[in-house]
C-alpha cells in the first residue's frame, strides 16, 4: 500500500514531508521519467494505476477465450500451432501485468477475486461471439491492430513496470496482428465463400474494434488525471483516429470495406473522418449485458475454482520447502 493516508494531520513536519514528497513526484512526472514502486505516489496516482493495469491483465486473460473457441476447429496444424501459440502469448501478457499489479500492494488473488466478482472490468471486446474462423483473423487484424495502437505509447507511461511490461507485450502483438492479416490474406485469395466469411467478420468487429478505445474525449472522466499524470500519453479519440488511418489501406489492400458510409479521407486534416460507434451499446456492455459477459465470467469462475488444487498443492509445496528446505536435495 503507498505511504499517503487522508487522516486529518496535526504534525506540521510531517505536512511539510508529504508536501516535499509530493514535490519531488511532479517533478519526476514532468520530467517523463519513471516512478518506480518503492517511490512515493499520490494515493490517487495509484488507485488509478490499480485501475487500469488490472483492467488491462484481465482482458488479456478473458482475451483468450474467444480465440481459444477456434483451436479445436483450426484447419491445418500449422494454423492450430500458431493460434495456440498467440492465446499463449496472451496469457503470458496477463500474467506480466498481474506482476506489475502486485507491485502497487494489491495480490494476483484480490485481482482475479475482483474480476469474477464484477468489481473490475475488462476489454468491452471480448463480449462479442466469435461465429466463424475468419473472426481469428479479424481478432489479430483489428483487435490487436488496436491494442498496438493503444499499448505502443503506455511503453512511455510514468509507472516503470507498467511500462516495462507494454515493450515486451508490444512486440508479441506485432506478431499477433501479422498472423492475422495473413490469415485473412490467405482467405480472401481463396473462394467466393470465403471472401464473403471475411467480410461478414470485419462487418461485426469493426464498431466494437472503435469502441476499445473508451468513450469519446467529452465522456472519458479518467483522460485528463490520467493525461496529467503520465499514465495514459494520448487520449482515447486520439488513438482512435490514429488506428481509423492506419486500418483503412490495410483493408484496401485486403480487398474488404468498413460498415461505416461517413468513412472518408479528409485533405485539410490529413486523416479520416468516421462514423461514430454506438456509445449506448459500449455503456451496455461495459456494465455487464454485452452478448457474451456471463458466459464469460463464468468460464473465467469455473477455471479458477478447477485450478483450487494447483494453488492448494503450491503452498503446501511451498510451506514444507520452508520447513525443511533439504528435502529437494534429498530426492537427488
Ligand atoms: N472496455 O475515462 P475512461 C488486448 C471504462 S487486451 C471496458 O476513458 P480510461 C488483447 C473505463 O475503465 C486490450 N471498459 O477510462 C488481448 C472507465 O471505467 P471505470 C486491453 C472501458 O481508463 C487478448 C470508464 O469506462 N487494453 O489487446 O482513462 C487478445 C470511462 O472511460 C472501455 C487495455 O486495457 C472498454 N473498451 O481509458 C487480443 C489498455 N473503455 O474504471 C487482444 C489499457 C473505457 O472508471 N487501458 N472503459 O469504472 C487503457 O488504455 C484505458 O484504460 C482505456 C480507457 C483507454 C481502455
Amino acid at each position: 500500500m503507498s505511504t499517503s493516508t487522508r487522516e486529518p494531520r496535526t504534525d506540521p513536519d510531517e505536512h511539510d514531508r508529504e508536501a516535499a514528497l509530493e514535490a519531488d513526484f511532479e517533478a519526476v512526472i514532468a520530467r517523463h521519467e519513471r516512478i518506480e514502486p518503492r517511490d512515493w505516489m499520490p494515493e490517487g496516482y495509484r488507485r488509478t494505476l490499480v485501475r487500469q493495469i488490472a483492467q488491462h491483465a484481465h482482458s488479456e486473460i478473458i482475451g483468450m477465450q474467444p480465440e481459444g473457441n477456434w483451436l479445436t476447429r483450426a484447419p491445418s496444424l500449422r494454423r492450430k500451432a500458431v493460434l495456440l501459440a498467440k492465446v499463449q502469448d496472451e496469457a503470458g501478457h496477463g500474467l506480466y501485468l498481474y506482476s506489475a499489479c502486485e507491485t502497487l500492494g494489491v495480490s494476483r488473488a484480490e485481482l482475479t477475486d475482483m474480476l469474477i466478482e464484477g468489481r473490475q472490468k475488462y476489454s468491452s471486446i471480448f463480449n462479442y461471439p466469435t461465429l466463424s474462423y475468419a473472426d481469428v483473423g479479424t481478432i489479430g487484424w483489428l483487435v490487436d491492430g488496436a491494442a498496438i495502437c493503444n499499448q505502443v505509447p503506455l511503453c512511455r507511461t510514468s509507472y516503470g513496470p507498467y511500462g516495462r511490461a507494454m515493450i515486451r507485450v508490444c512486440k508479441e502483438e506485432s506478431f499477433h496482428q501479422r498472423q492475422g492479416y495473413e490469415l485473412l490474406m490467405t482467405m480472401m485469395a481463396g473462394t467466393d465463400e470465403q471472401r464473403a466469411m471475411v467480410q461478414e467478420s470485419v462487418d461485426r468487429f469493426w464498431w466494437p474494434a472503435l469502441m476499445m478505445f473508451g468513450p469519446p474525449d467529452d465522456a472519458s472522466p479518467n483522460t485528463a488525471r490520467s493525461l496529467a499524470w503520465g499514465i495514459k500519453r494520448n487520449t482515447n479519440d486520439e488513438l482512435r483516429q490514429k488506428f481509423v488511418d492506419m486500418s483503412v489501406p490495410q483493408a484496401e489492400r485486403l480487398g474488404v470495406t468498413f460498415p461505416d458510409p461517413q468513412l472518408r479521407w479528409n485533405e485539410e486534416r490529413g486523416a479520416h473522418d468516421f462514423g461514430q460507434p454506438d456509445w449506448d451499446e459500449l455503456t451496455r456492455v461495459i456494465s455487464g449485458d454485452g452478448p457474451c459477459n456471463a458466459e464469460r465470467i463464468a468460464h473465467r469462475r469455473r477455471a479458477h475454482e478447477d485450478g483450487a488444487w494447483v494453488r492448494e498443492a503450491a503452498s503446501a509445496y511451498a510451506a514444507r520447502q520452508q520447513e525443511h528446505p533439504h528435502d529437494q536435495k534429498e530426492q537427488h
